[in-house]
């Protein structure tokens, strides 16, 4: 089994900490997005959305999208669990990784994309979208910052996928210049609580 992924980006990020936070270590294989190594093959075949990260399994299955790739670890390594133990727990931490993923990491993303022109070789890119998606990114913020005023984490009182991916996208903001709002002392608390974890601090 092998990760390919490329070190640093806010999705081989979400892996390495959930690998991290399990006690997971897989060989792992640089792919260098900017020379395009996505987009063409031999990577194209193992996913042919051209995206890192991909999970290969010794039967040639490869595995894309960090979600799927952590639900497959999760089911060898169950403990800790980071995707609930319950039908309740799993469905809320369901529903906050996918607030996280969609109102707030692809805002993000979206922002990068458009603002960076990282990507213009490959797709279209409208800095003026690249703008609204920052102020986007930004206004969802105190939707999480008034949850993590009620529970400890994201999605109750343990850490769970929800968070990895919050705090992912919450450092990646800061990088592309997401206008982070002055008054979210939730998010303070619990992003320094996160950035205390060697899992965060090393990934
Ligand atoms: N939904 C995918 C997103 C993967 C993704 O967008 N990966 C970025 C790096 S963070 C990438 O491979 N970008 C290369 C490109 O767009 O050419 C996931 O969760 O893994």
């Amino acid at each position: 089994m092998q990760l390919f992924e490329t070190k640093g980006t806010p999705n081989a990020r979400r892996v390495h900490i959930f690998m991290a936070e399990k006690g997971i270590d897989l060989p792992r294989v640089q792919v260098n997005l900017r020379a395009g190594e996505n987009i063409a093959e031999p990577f194209k075949s193992k996913n042919p959305i051209g995206r890192i990260p991909v999970l290969e399994l010794d039967d040639g299955t490869c595995l894309s999208e960090s979600v799927a790739i952590c639900r497959y670890l999760e089911g060898l390594h169950p403990q800790p669990p980071l995707f609930g133990t319950t039908a309740q727990s799993a469905a809320v931490i369901e529903m906050w990784n996918r607030r996280a993923e969609i109102n707030f990491l692809m805002s993000v993303a979206m922002a990068f994309r458009n603002i960076s022109g990282f990507f213009k070789d490959r797709e279209k890119i409208s800095k003026e979208w690249g703008e609204i998606s920052q102020e986007v990114a930004a206004d969802v913020l105190p939707v999480f910052d008034a949850q993590l005023g009620k529970t400890e984490y994201l999605a109750g009182a343990e850490l769970s996928i929800a968070d990895i991916t919050l705090a992912v996208a919450y450092d990646f903001a800061n990088a592309v210049k997401v206008q982070i709002p002055n008054d979210l002392p939730n998010i303070n608390r619990w992003h320094k609580m996160l950035s205390e974890r060697p899992s965060f601090s090393a990934a």
